[in-house]
């Protein structure tokens, strides 16, 4: 049997990163998670951790999503916080994309099964060697928090 498994590549050498630009990338599935999602940002601007926020989803704008995700690093950002409700593939497919850190922020809607379960299985349950460090539903504040942490490090 074929035995498929991602490997974490080197961390490729980029020149042209914007040196002032914004350190974490805030990115969320719907307007309607702003709200929530916002609250991660708040915390970054207590800490003073330069940020850019935008709405993007893995099922309605892929190929955004991608793109974001793919020149992430070289545009200088260190994390990027993604938040996504009911079948959240957010996270993972931004993981897919990029070397960087991704946290993905479960998030529950009016939709959501088993009070957001949904979510957070989507999230947590990345295969070896594709990343996402969950944190608790709707709980986008430990994702920035999270982020300075890494930023710190
Ligand atoms: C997810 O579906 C979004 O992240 C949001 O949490 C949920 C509902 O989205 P809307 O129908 O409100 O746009 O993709």
């Amino acid at each position: 049997m074929t035995h498929f498994e991602t490997q974490t590549q080197p961390a490729p050498q980029f020149t042209d990163t914007e040196p002032d630009g914004p350190l974490v990338g805030i990115i969320m599935g719907s307007q309607s998670d702003m709200e929530l999602m916002q609250k991660a940002g708040k915390v970054l601007e207590e800490a003073e951790v330069s940020y850019e926020i935008e709405v993007m989803s893995a099922h309605r704008h892929p190929d955004r999503v991608a793109e974001y995700c793919r020149t992430a690093q070289e545009r200088g950002l260190k994390v990027i916080i993604a938040g996504a409700g009911l079948s959240a593939a957010l996270p993972g497919v931004a993981a897919a994309h990029t070397d960087l850190p991704v946290i993905g922020v479960p998030l529950s809607s009016s939709l959501s099964a088993a009070g957001g379960l949904d979510a957070i299985l989507s999230v947590v349950q990345m295969p070896p060697g594709v990343p996402v460090a969950a944190v608790g539903l709707d709980n986008s504040r430990n994702a920035a928090h999270l982020a300075v942490r890494i930023i710190n490090a």
